[in-house]
């Protein structure tokens, strides 16, 4: 008897030429009860507030959940948010993990512990990308990169039982091919009150930009995808029709949405008819024209996240941040504020050439700038990266709970460690205390910028340098 499609008995596959979408469906079909898998999104241990208070939802694990959702159960954990996994797996069949480094220690932990229980365990996101022969230590399986364009494979060794140390795609995927996210599986959660309300949303992925501390040229190479507009707009309406207002506040997740110009401008042009508000990081290259940011202000751009990183050339330089240029700073700056768009300006401190006048010219810098939400983090050179392996010999800590960008990791070439924290200190809390603060916010519209001025106040009036250890 010759079998049709739908009846056809699948054995286990070992080889990668094997999978197609139309075996793991057949496959799918043929399963008894839909196999159980249980996501978590680990919160960390860091005692500064990434991961407290309110936290943005996690698009990555929304986008994990989403596809894992057409064929298996899903149930979903967000630890930030105070749920925990339980002690007990025996209700799933799959525990799957997202993981950057801060929060490394943590997913390993719930990997060992799932894994004593006899679990598949599956290990994604940056870290164990990044660091795939670790975290090899703590699961079944790890994925490398995105879960989109591996997940034939991933799924069909699922269903059959059989699964590979490390997936990873030959290559990478359309962005076309990506799921509508589903926020229901974030949304679930009784404590859901907790995520910010921005809701993040994609339009490209990757930055071939380079820069030699970052982790996304390692991880998609000079490769920069972008989706069809008319599905980032679709998405949108979907949202302001779910929740009934025009007025959606979106946050776009792209590494660096600007990178190729015209698409950028055209999803600005299309997204300034919907009436939506939205911030982005972007990278300044191209900000110094006038009617990009004019664009970007009618467009309902609220405030976009810029890495300035440094107000020293040889340190850009260092760092390959060929998008940067120091001439450009203040136009780019003025540009932006001219059409009502605020900026969150990223700062990097520990820099073999900072010395301690780099302090008083980033100060003086947003102060004159009027920089309305100034991040300050410590230089970290993140595992996998080409700065790790350059810095790897003077690195002080190689415990990953302590890579949160808030801890001092090695001593640089011109100032003492020590003096290096004092004035990290005494930058961030000169920079948010009150007077400061009217001075670089006044007359700005009276948004959630304000609030997160009021929170940083309280929040670095209390920081001292034993923190940064
Ligand atoms: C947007 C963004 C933010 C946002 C939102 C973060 C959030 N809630 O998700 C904000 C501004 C809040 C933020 C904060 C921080 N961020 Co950030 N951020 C990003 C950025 C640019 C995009 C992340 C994103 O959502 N991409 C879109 C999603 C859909 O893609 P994805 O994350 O790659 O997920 C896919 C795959 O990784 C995979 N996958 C992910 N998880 C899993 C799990 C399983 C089981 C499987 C199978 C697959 C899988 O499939 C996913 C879907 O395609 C990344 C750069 C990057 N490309 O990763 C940096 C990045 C993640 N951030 C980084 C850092 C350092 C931070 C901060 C520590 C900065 C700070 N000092 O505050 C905090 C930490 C916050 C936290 N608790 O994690 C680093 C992390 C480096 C590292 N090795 O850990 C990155 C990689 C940038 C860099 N420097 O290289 N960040
Ligand atoms: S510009 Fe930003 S996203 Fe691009 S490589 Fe540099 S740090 Fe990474």
């Amino acid at each position: 008897m010759q079998n049709s499609p739908s009846n056809t008995v699948i054995s286990p596959r070992t080889s990668p030429s094997d999978y197609s979408e139309e075996i793991l469906q057949q496959l799918a079909r043929q399963q008894k009860s839909r196999k159980k898998w249980l996501l978590v999104q680990p919160v960390s241990n860091t005692s500064m507030m990434v991961d407290s208070g309110t936290v943005s939802m996690p698009l990555n694990l929304i986008m994990v959940a989403t596809l894992v959702g057409t064929l298996f159960d899903v149930t979903f954990i967000d630890e930030r948010l105070g749920d925990n996994v339980p002690e007990d797996l025996s209700g799933f069949d799959v525990i799957a993990i997202t993981s950057r480094t801060l929060n490394a220690s943590k997913a390993y932990k719930i990997g060992d512990a799932a894994l004593r229980q006899g679990k598949i365990v599956i290990l994604g996101g940056v870290h164990p990308t990044m660091l795939h022969e670790e975290a090899t230590a703590h699961c079944t399986s790890v994925v490398y990169g995105e879960i989109e364009s591996i997940w034939t494979e991933l799924a069909t060794d699922v269903l059959n039982g059989k699964m590979q140390r490390v997936y990873r795609a030959k290559e990478l995927k359309p962005m076309s091919t990506m799921q509508h996210p589903d926020f229901n599986y974030a949304l679930g959660s009784k404590s859901a009150k907790k995520y910010s309300s921005l809701i993040p949303i994609l339009a490209t992925k990757g930055c071939p930009v380079g820069c030699n501390f970052c982790t996304t040229p390692t991880i998609y190479g000079k490769n920069y995808r972008f989706r069809e507009l008319d599905l980032v707009l679709d998405e949108m309406r979907y949202h302001q029709k779910r929740l009934n207002k025009e007025k959606i506040n979106f946050s776009f997740m792209d590494d660096n949405i600007s990178f190729r110009p015209q698409y950028f401008m055209t999803l600005l042009e299309e997204m300034s008819k919907l009436g939506v508000r939205w911030n982005a990081n972007i990278s300044m290259n191209f900000l110094d024209k006038p009617e990009v940011a004019e664009l970007a202000g009618r467009s309902g751009c609220d405030l976009l996240s810029i890495g300035f990183e440094s107000l020293n050339p040889e340190t850009l330089k260092s760092v390959h941040k060929g998008s940067n240029r120091l001439g450009n700073y203040e136009t780019v700056v003025s540009n932006l504020h001219k059409n009502g768009i605020a900026i969150q300006g990223y700062f990097m401190f520990g820099f073999d050439n900072d010395t301690e006048e780099s302090f008083q010219l980033t100060y003086d810098f947003i102060m004159k700038n009027k920089i309305e939400f100034p991040v300050f983090s410590l230089v970290t050179p993140f595992p996998g990266t080409p700065y790790f392996d350059e810095m790897k010999p003077r690195i002080r800590h190689f415990d990953w709970d302590k890579y949160d960008t808030y801890h001092y990791m090695f001593e640089p070439t011109k100032m003492a460690g020590d003096k290096l924290l004092e004035n990290f200190v005494k930058l961030q809390k000169e920079v948010y205390k009150g007077r400061s603060i009217l001075q670089r916010m006044k007359g700005k519209p009276l948004n959630w910028v304000w609030f997160v001025n009021y929170a940083m106040n309280r929040f670095t009036s209390k920081l001292s340098t034993s923190y940064y250890y």
